[in-house]
């Protein structure tokens, strides 16, 4: 036994000395490498001599075990687990419930402040010994907390002083994974589904497991398992045990199962003639059905449902409303506190004016009208996951009723799985936009926090990125925009770019002329792949279908799609000019903001460079304050090129990276970065040829000058099914 240990503490301080080993991304953000900093390494080990952990719940034997292995890793040996403090430098972790050392300290005020799953992480004395405590209400809480410590020491921040005190500001955290039941993700693009169905509920694996530790490290507490576009056999009891097998698994990392109901399933798997929401046999059916659930998964978290939207079922096909099919959920749902949230991502069967109006039009009517366990989740702007697109007019209007927030973290219109583009600061554009639906300061982050309304019950979606890839997320670089997103949920009003540097020193190194390079190319991503895809408010003008690469030709009478699904309907070139008129002379939309924005907006001289297209249709030669008092022509073609030359600058400051990370990884990012190069000069140049078909400008010489003429563009190829997208002939 003891020479067992001997071994194993030999290995461990082997591989701490060994230099940078290969690394293929799967530790994510929590790779718990050893601290190559001298003065901060002497500093923490010092500050932790031993572990204790107060109490016995699989919460805090997650919190224990992690906090093993993470200063096993960080400080290159194990840290002893004992029963009490009995040195200088414990880490006395627990509730005032788990742990008597913590119940008296006298925390009460301050535990108070954190609410439910906050935690306080402080350094101070017990029994006149130097301790840090992590200490929380609740037990997830707590794991929360150890967590927080754990990231202290993997960012090289000081233990002295420390004194954290942190409490979520949204209460349902949730990733949205639309996964199918065959294993396939629908706009995923980091392989297959994490749940294998087929295997589950016999089989475990490990990745469950990792997939519920690392939504804990981020505050994540609720997973939506399946897709939108919803398959009622997972309502089935053979389904629901596997479910039931996964929820075991993620229970004491305080992750939560939610599930996709279709709502024609009382037809489909219950023999029903009718899924009529006001039907009592169908609501009976639903009903027994959620009590079956919950007899299996006693903290199953309840429903998200798309209903009427691309086709899906809905209580429209039975002339009721959404809110008739959001109560009938939320009634079955309310008695084991279950919730539903209610899609607001519909268009109607009809061609609309505008689709934009939709979702606003459909549910501004119905606020007041939704149970009060039922929420009406909102995608982050009126279209569809945009590049850029303004905040959805239905934040800030429906005071009413609790409105989720659904970001995208997966990139269906950002280049998937290749480009680099850091969402932190996508979402924190969104979070910081102001409704003035109460005045001045009114933001969405306010909205659903619920502190602008008082809203009872607050949440945030964000439709997953993971996969079974190796790297969880078939990039690098897309493993910062499920950490961003799971910190913004946490809090709303954090700033992306401490994010990244949190993100960067954890999942990199902490080498600082490393993290300040990388940090400022993560912040300049987003903006660059608006520059190239879609700039000055353009929008939805991929491919079809698959939505990776451009597509502005795809559109007019001779597509078989509805038209406000094609690109020539939302960029509406003529030869006058480019953009959608969306003021009082077009499709007002505008009426849907506020009278502030809409004075804004609606305003050639005063609307900003962002949402110049989107609410605008202007002229080709037309000068405005919003195209720097240049041509539009010119100001079209110089964001095309700034797009591409930020892809330049992005490969520069990752190529000076070498050596400072593993070459595993670095070879990774360095050759998707290539792949970004070249992708971004073919958007650049098939959208401006495209567009110069209407304008008939030149492109100014001293730019560089499309590889191709239209035809060219016209016949790339992108397989219309791919897991992988790779496109035929990508010039
Ligand atoms: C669109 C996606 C489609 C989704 C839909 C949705 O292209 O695959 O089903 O959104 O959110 O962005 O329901």
């Amino acid at each position: 036994m003891r020479m067992k240990r001997a071994l194993i503490t030999l290995w461990l301080v082997l591989s701490a000395a060994a230099p940078a080993r290969a690394e293929d991304g799967y530790d994510l953000w929590l790779r718990y490498r050893p601290v190559t900093d001298a003065a901060r390494l002497a500093e923490y080990r010092a500050a932790v001599t031993q572990l204790v952990v107060d109490g016995d719940s699989p919460t805090l034997r997650a919190a224990r075990d992690e906090l093993r292995t993470g200063l096993r890793g960080l400080l290159g040996a194990d840290v002893p687990l004992s029963a009490s403090a009995t040195r200088d430098g414990a880490v006395i972790v627990g509730t005032p419930a788990s742990s008597r050392t913590i119940g008296a300290l006298g925390l009460g005020d301050a535990l108070r402040a954190v609410g439910r799953e906050g935690y306080v992480v402080r350094a101070t004395r017990v029994g006149g010994r130097r301790a840090i405590v992590v200490a929380a209400n609740s037990d997830v809480g707590a794991l929360y907390g150890a967590f927080r410590f754990l990231r202290q020491l993997q960012t090289y921040g000081t233990l002295a002083n420390l004194a954290v005190a942190s409490a979520p500001k949204i209460q349902l955290r949730l990733l949205n994974h639309w996964d199918n039941l065959n294993r396939s993700v629908e706009r995923g693009y980091a392989g297959h589904s994490l749940w294998a169905w087929d295997t589950l509920p016999d089989a475990s694996n490990p990745r469950y497991r990792d997939y519920a530790r690392a939504n804990a490290s981020i505050g994540i507490n609720g997973a939506v398992l399946t897709n939108v576009n919803a398959n009622a056999r997972i309502l089935t009891p053979e389904y629901l045990a596997k479910v039931a097998a996964l929820a075991n698994v993620f229970r004491p990392y305080g992750v939560r199962v939610y599930l996709t109901a279709r709502f024609s399933a009382p037809i489909e798997i219950g023999g029903l003639k009718t899924a009529d929401p006001l039907d009592p046999a169908v609501r009976a059916w639903w009903k027994a059905k959620i009590d079956s659930i919950y007899a299996l998964i006693p903290d199953f978290g309840g429903f998200t449902v798309k209903a009427n939207s691309e086709g899906q079922p809905g209580p429209q096909d039975y002339h009721r409303t959404h809110a008739d099919g959001a109560n009938m959920f939320a009634e079955a749902l309310a008695p084991h506190g279950g919730v539903v949230m209610w899609r607001a991502f519909v268009y109607s069967n009809e061609v609309p004016v505008d689709r934009v109006k939709q979702a606003y039009t459909e549910f501004k009517p119905l606020d007041g009208q939704f149970r009060d366990n039922a929420f009406v989740q909102v995608k982050n702007g009126p279209l569809d996951f945009q590049p850029r697109e303004p905040f959805s007019p239905l934040f800030g209007a429906m005071p009413k009723t609790p409105l989720m927030m659904e970001f995208q973290v997966t990139k269906e219109y950002l280049g998937q799985d290749t480009h680099l583009v850091y969402l932190g600061q996508e979402f924190e554009e969104v979070l910081r936009s102001d409704t003035w639906a109460k005045g001045k300061g009114s933001t969405v982050a306010k909205v659903i926090d619920g502190s602008l309304h008082g809203y009872a019950r607050t949440g945030i979606a964000g439709v997953s990125n993971i996969g079974d890839d190796r790297n969880w997320t078939g990039s690098q670089f897309n493993q910062a925009n499920w950490y961003a997103y799971g910190r913004l949920a946490w809090d709303p009003e954090m700033s992306a770019s401490d994010i990244a540097d949190d993100w960067l020193r954890m999942t990199f190194t902490n080498d600082p002329s490393f993290v300040r390079a990388v940090k400022a190319m993560m912040k300049t991503s987003r903006e660059a792949v608006v520059n190239y895809m879609t700039p000055l408010g353009l929008a939805h003008i991929m491919a079809t279908g698959h939505h990776y690469g451009p597509g502005p030709w795809v559109g007019g009478p001779n597509t078989r799609m509805r038209a406000d699904q094609t690109p020539t309907y939302f960029h509406r070139a003529d030869s006058l000019g480019l953009g959608f008129d969306r003021t009082a002379t077009g499709s007002n939309a505008l009426e849907q903001y506020a009278p502030p924005i809409r004075a804004r907006w609606g305003n050639q001289r005063t609307v900003p460079d962002s949402v110049l297209l989107w609410f605008h249709h202007v002229g080709w030669t037309e000068r405005l304050p919003a195209t720097h008092g240049r041509p539009l022509w010119d100001e079209l073609v110089a964001r095309y090129n700034a797009g591409v030359d930020s892809v330049r600058a992005m490969q520069r400051t990752w190529d000076a990276q070498r050596g400072k990370v593993d070459d595993e990884r670095f070879r990774d990012v360095q050759s998707f970065l290539a792949i970004q190069e070249k992708e971004a000069r073919w958007w650049r140049d098939a959208a401006l040829t495209y567009f110069q078909s209407f304008s008939h400008l030149p492109i100014p010489a001293r730019y560089e000058q499309p590889a191709h003429p239209l035809q060219y563009y016209l016949q790339v190829r992108c397989p219309a099914n791919r897991d992988k997208p790779r496109c035929d002939n990508v010039p």
